[in-house]
């Protein structure tokens, strides 16, 4: 049975923007409950941390730094099939490619300035929602 939790991340080009309220308002309104919230910036050590899977690749000194670079605002959520369900909400990583009337379509500015992060598994979602929040920060 697919999980219902997955973690989200609204990324400095969003929050910079002054699109946190729109971008949340739409989380809510496709029937997600958030379970934890708050705004952070991490330090590059702290991002190199999170984003440690994608050591390997060519853009994760890029990642690393533009992740650090500003605010961001943490979120776990809940609902049925929350992984694959915000995934579809968000939309393909390049705003270019994804589809019409999704997060990313609607308010990401790049492949890495990309508005918003979406968990890729129900196993990440729950590393991911443990590195930013503790049990007490959970509703
Ligand atoms: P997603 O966030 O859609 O799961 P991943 O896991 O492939 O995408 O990549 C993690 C993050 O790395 C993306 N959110 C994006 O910010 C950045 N990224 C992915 N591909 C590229 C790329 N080709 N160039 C720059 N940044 C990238």
């Amino acid at each position: 049975m697919a999980g219902n939790r997955t973690f989200t991340m609204i990324k400095p080009d969003a929050v910079n923007a002054g699109n946190t309220g729109a971008i949340t308002k739409m989380i809510e309104e496709a029937g997600f409950r958030i379970i934890a919230m708050k705004k952070v910036q991490l330090s590059a050590e702290l991002a190199g941390k999170f984003y440690e899977i994608h050591k390997a690749r060519p853009f994760y000194g890029e990642l690393c730094a533009y992740m650090s670079s500003g605010a961001i605002v943490p979120m776990i959520l809940e609902k049925d099939n929350a992984v694959e369900d915000f995934r579809k909400l968000i939309g393909a990583t390049d705003p270019k490619k994804a589809a019409p009337g999704t997060i990313r379509a609607l308010f990401a500015k790049s492949i890495d300035a990309n508005a918003i992060h979406g968990s890729d598994s129900d196993e990440n979602a729950a590393i991911e929602g443990n590195f930013f929040f503790s049990q007490f920060e959970r509703f």
